[in-house]
């Protein structure tokens, strides 16, 4: 990188609207004038998309070469980050001439450049096209010649990120009387949220009291009514009655409500102590439903019963861990993979003792075990807001590409559908030239994990390989995902679950959809991929099922795409309650 002009960091005064950078002294062997300043046009941009830039630039120094600040100014600025894309429109934040001594690169440049671990070239991320060639020359990549060359990632790579601003709308072709929920659109929030949260109770009473069928048509229905875009009233009844999924038991619950404002089943669910007791225990990570049924048999009716239960066997804790029954999140949801289709297996699989935890001959990383997660029980209950997760995520991608430069990544799960406060924090984590085979995937998700956890940031981990349905036509392919389930800390922060999943380049994208949700958006896009479109989905890729053969996406959109579905953005896949 040539040395350029960049003028000695200066911190930021109190006044300004944008926030602090963290202050490092210069003690600590970092080049002031290395810092890259970056400037932020806001316009065009959303709270989060704001918030996410702020985050990626705030706690970026990748490999000790990358190194960011926030500027208020755009005359002091290195580069000029904006969604803005007209010329009119830049110029009410940024005076013209300005404009022509900078880079003005759109926020996929910084994703990109963090995810890559190096200052990419300006000239594929101009933000207004007429003035590429300045941007391609004040670019700050160091090399203005080489937009084409080694230093941009290769333009075969199927892991091209982009910033959430750039996706796509919903596909006109969404259909809520579909029977597919991979092919309506599902928002967060719908016009009978309330209705759905009634429902919701009594599926989850059926999924603790095991009664799998039940849950699943509680899961359909809600999943109908999320997609519904009217509100319910009696005139509507017999719309409703002709959905998929809705049945005779469905529309008198209906009714009711429509009569009452409640259900009354729901209310009687709700308010009864073995409901109470039962969901309390599996909000203990690794206690799933029949160890909280086991539990509540044994006399255990609060957090203190459970406690005092675990207390009684712990000297003996390889027993311990064996007890973690059937709870796994992952575990779980590998069932409800299966459920639609394979209910014999699943339940099989459910009364399976979990694979025990690999662990490390050194470092030796703490494991997850009923103890464990009593101890973090107060941190862990409590929901982590999407400020938080963009910040771990920043630290991770920085920690990421100190163990191998060139990763991409993604933030999946809850968050990426929209909820403003999540459970955990997933993400999807990949490189170029990962081989889908061999222990590549699994080397990268091992060094990352001994390194946050040399660094205080990981405190507990149990690894979960091999998630793969036992199909042979899939052998080849059975590295390509790999899991990490860690305890997570930010420094003086409170403890969360994050989950990590390493993907070679061929799954990365069935793998951001497969664990971007909501659940029973992802039972559906395997129902759909079977009987509709002869294929098999899951996310660790796409197969025919005639021949076995791997069909690779390029992108997400390609997933949808190959799939034969229309594009639905992670904001309307909010099929659950
Ligand atoms: P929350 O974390 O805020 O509670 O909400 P969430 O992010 O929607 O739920 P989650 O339990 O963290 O799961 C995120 C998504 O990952 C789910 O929609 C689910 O489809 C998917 N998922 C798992 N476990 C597994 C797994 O073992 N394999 C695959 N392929 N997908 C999984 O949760
Ligand atoms: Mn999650």
């Amino acid at each position: 990188m040539s040395p350029r002009k960049r003028s000695r960091s200066s911190s930021i005064s109190s006044s300004d609207s944008q926030p602090r950078k963290r202050q490092r002294s210069s003690s600590d062997g970092s080049e002031p004038d290395k810092r890259l300043k970056v400037y932020i046009v806001q316009a065009k941009l959303s709270a989060d998309e704001v918030a996410s830039l702020y985050a990626l630039v705030d706690h970026h120094s990748v490999n000790e070469s990358l190194d960011f600040e926030l500027t208020p100014s755009p005359r002091d600025a290195d580069v000029i980050v904006t969604a803005v894309h007209m010329r009119k429109r830049l110029e009410r934040h940024i005076d013209w001439a300005l404009a022509k001594e900078k880079p003005i690169v759109t926020p996929d440049w910084l994703f990109n450049s963090v995810s890559a671990g190096e200052l990419l070239p300006c000239g594929k991320f101009a933000a207004l096209s007429e003035l590429h060639d300045e941007t391609v020359h004040n670019c700050p990549d160091g090399d203005d010649d080489s937009d084409t060359a080694a230093s941009s990632p290769p333009t075969d790579s199927l892991l091209h990120l982009r910033s959430p601003s750039q996706e796509p709308a919903a596909s006109a072709d969404l259909d809520w009387k579909s029977r597919y929920a991979c092919c309506r659109a599902s928002p967060l929030v719908c016009v009978n949220q309330h209705l759905v949260s009634r429902l919701a109770i009594i599926r989850r009473s059926r999924e603790l009291e095991d009664d799998k069928i039940s849950a699943l048509s509680y899961d359909h229905a809600i999943g109908m009514i999320k997609s519904y875009p009217y509100e319910l009233t009696e005139d509507r009844l017999n719309e409703v009655n002709s959905l998929p999924h809705i049945g005779p038991k469905m529309i008198s619950r209906i009714e009711e409500y429509l009569d009452n404002g409640d259900i009354e089943e729901a209310e009687t669910i709700a308010n009864s102590q073995r409901y109470q007791s039962l969901e309390a225990f599996t909000d203990l990570y690794g206690v799933g439903a029949t160890t909280a049924r086991k539990l509540y048999a044994a006399g255990c009716r609060t957090f203190e019963d459970v406690e005092r239960y675990y207390g009684v066997s712990y000297e003996d804790e390889a027993e311990e861990e064996a007890d973690l029954d059937d709870g796994l999140k992952t575990e779980e949801t590998d069932d409800l993979h299966l459920a639609s289709q394979h209910n014999d297996r699943a339940s099989q699989h459910n009364d399976r003792k979990p694979p025990r935890p690999l662990r490390f001959a050194k470092p030796k990383i703490p494991s997850i075990t009923p103890r464990v997660a009593l101890d973090l029980r107060d941190d862990l209950d409590q929901r982590i807001p999407r400020e938080e997760v963009q910040e771990i995520f920043a630290v991770i991608v920085r920690e990421l590409n100190a163990v191998r430069p060139g990763c991409v990544a993604t933030i999946v799960g809850g968050y990426r559908r929209g909820k403003s406060l999540s459970g955990d924090v997933d993400i999807v984590i990949g490189h170029p030239n990962l081989s889908p085979t061999g222990k590549q995937v699994k080397g990268l998700s091992s060094r990352l994990v001994e390194r946050l956890y040399e660094r205080g940031l990981v405190t507990h981990l149990m690894y979960l390989s091999g998630f793969h349905a036992p199909d042979v036509t899939r052998a080849a392919h059975w590295d390509a995902l790999e899991k990490a389930l860690t305890v997570f800390v930010l420094p003086g922060g409170v403890r969360r679950r994050v989950d990590l999943i390493f993907a070679a380049p061929e799954a990365y994208w069935t793998a951001v959809v497969g664990w971007t949700g909501s659940k029973t958006f992802e039972r559906d896009l395997r129902r759909w991929a079977a009987e509709q479109k002869e294929l098999k989905f899951d996310s660790t890729g796409l197969t025919r099922r005639s021949n076995g053969e791997l069909l690779v996406p390029t992108s997400e959109e390609d997933v949808f795409r190959l799939l034969g579905l229309g594009w639905v953005p992670p904001t309307l896949r909010n099929a659950d309650a």
